[in-house]
């Protein structure tokens, strides 16, 4: 069945050029892009964002990063979305994630990730209304 995805190069990602690298990415694995967006957040957005972290100790540092330059949100849809694209993402620390996946062959430390993928249809459909209220 089909589903939509809220993906984001974040601002590290977007500094070091691989916005393209991401979307390439995305289009090979078959999934199609339905929305897509250069955004540059205000602090407000990015606490709604990630308001299931609110009590971590790194949210301050979040918020900072994800808020200090623009990032290109997408909506991305296809068969098993959600975990397609958090495959190709691969895990969150990127020195545990595999190479071949985005975080496992662009970054190195789990604050700067490169990229965020929803990671249910209940987060998918909170985040996409967040950034595109339009589809939502
Ligand atoms: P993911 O982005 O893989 O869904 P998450 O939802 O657990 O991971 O965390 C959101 C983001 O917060 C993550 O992409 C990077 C940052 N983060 C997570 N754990 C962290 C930590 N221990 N220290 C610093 N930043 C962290
Ligand atoms: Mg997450």
């Amino acid at each position: 069945m089909s589903e939509r995805t809220l993906v984001l190069v974040k601002p590290d990602g977007v500094r070091r050029g691989v916005v393209g690298e991401v979307i390439s990415r995305i289009e090979r694995k078959g999934l199609k892009l339905v929305a897509l967006e250069l955004q540059h957040l205000s602090r407000e957005t990015a606490e709604a964002h990630y308001a299931e972290h609110v009590e971590r100790p790194f949210f301050g540092e979040l918020v900072e990063f994800i808020t200090s330059a623009p990032l290109v949100a997408m909506v991305v849809e296809g068969p098993n979305a959600i975990k397609a694209f958090r495959q190709l993402a691969g895990a969150t620390n990127p020195v545990e994630a595999a190479t071949g996946s985005i975080r496992g062959d662009f970054a190195l430390e789990i604050g700067e990730n490169i990229v965020h993928g929803s990671d249910s249809p209940d987060s998918a459909a909170r985040e996409i209304k967040i950034f595109f209220p339009e589809l939502g």
